[in-house]
């Protein structure tokens, strides 16, 4: 799409939402397909409008990175529910029995330990995490693109969305592709120029810097590639909406 489509499509986006309410905005962001998978409830058209304008204007847009000298001291950790027997496990293991599997639309399934990780490409930013409760901190985070894992077990052309597991069973999360294969995406594994440490999702979590910090979420084991979120949990893409919270969420 060129920029000036881009451009219009957004500004009619923007001025049919004040003229004559959401519900027309929601029609525009369907015929370009920017329909979130939690827009059925009630917010359901707030949410499509602010999901369709983030996109169309910010596709290619990049997180704000820090200078080193702006990272958060002690970086502040948000309390987890109690890791079970199996984190223990691998925990004791050092991790070693680590394994995140990359499975769905893609041609070569995968099984990859935090050492193939770790031998994969690396990228390193310095970026803003925010609750949506009001805190935030600034962290280097170190990881492989999460492009370069997708790209690897050879993620189908009809991927809409790729969903991510945690070893904690009630989380999950779920972004599209324009998410999922943004630069700033990362399976990250280090931060700080360390380990990443467990209370901040190590050994190993995504971080998707451009939503809010329930989208980063911490021990993640298992990516689905997937052209629908339908048959994923309640049909929202994600805990999050199941929760009263935006699958999108863009900042
Ligand atoms: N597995 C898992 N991931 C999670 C959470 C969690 O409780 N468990 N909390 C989420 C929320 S609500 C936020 S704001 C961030 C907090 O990240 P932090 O602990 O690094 O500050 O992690 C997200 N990822
Ligand atoms: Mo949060």
């Amino acid at each position: 799409m060129s920029v000036s489509r881009r451009k219009l499509i957004t500004a009619g986006l923007v001025t049919t939402a004040g003229a004559s309410g959401l519900a027309v905005a929601e029609k525009l962001a369907r015929r370009y397909g920017l329909i979130p998978p939690d827009s059925g409830g009630f917010y359901g058209p707030g949410e499509s409008l602010t999901y369709a304008a983030q996109r169309l204007l910010t596709r290619h847009s990049m997180a704000r990175e820090f200078r080193p000298d702006q990272i958060s001291k002690p970086p502040f950790a948000n309390e987890v529910d109690p890791l079970g027997d199996e984190f223990k496990r691998l925990q004791e293991g050092g991790f070693a029995d680590w394994r995140l599997a990359v499975d769905g639309m893609v041609s070569h399934p995968a099984a990859f330990s935090l050492a193939d990780l770790k031998s994969f490409p690396r990228r390193s930013q310095i970026t803003l995490i925010a609750c949506e409760e009001g805190w935030s901190y600034i962290a280097e985070w170190i990881g492989v693109p999460l492009s370069h894992v997708l790209d690897l077990a050879g993620a189908l052309p009809q991927a809409r969305y790729v969903v991510y597991r945690s070893i904690q069973r009630d989380w999950w999360e779920s972004i599209d592709m324009a998410d999922a294969l943004h630069p700033q995406t990362l399976v990250a594994h280090g931060l700080n120029g360390g380990e990443l440490p467990v209370g901040l999702g190590g050994p190993l979590r995504m971080r998707v810097p451009r939503q809010l910090g329930y989208k980063s979420v911490k021990y993640i084991t298992r990516l689905t590639v997937t052209d629908s979120l339908k048959s994923f949990g309640k049909g929202l893409g994600s805990v999050a909406p199941e929760a009263g919270y935006a699958w999108y969420a863009g900042i």
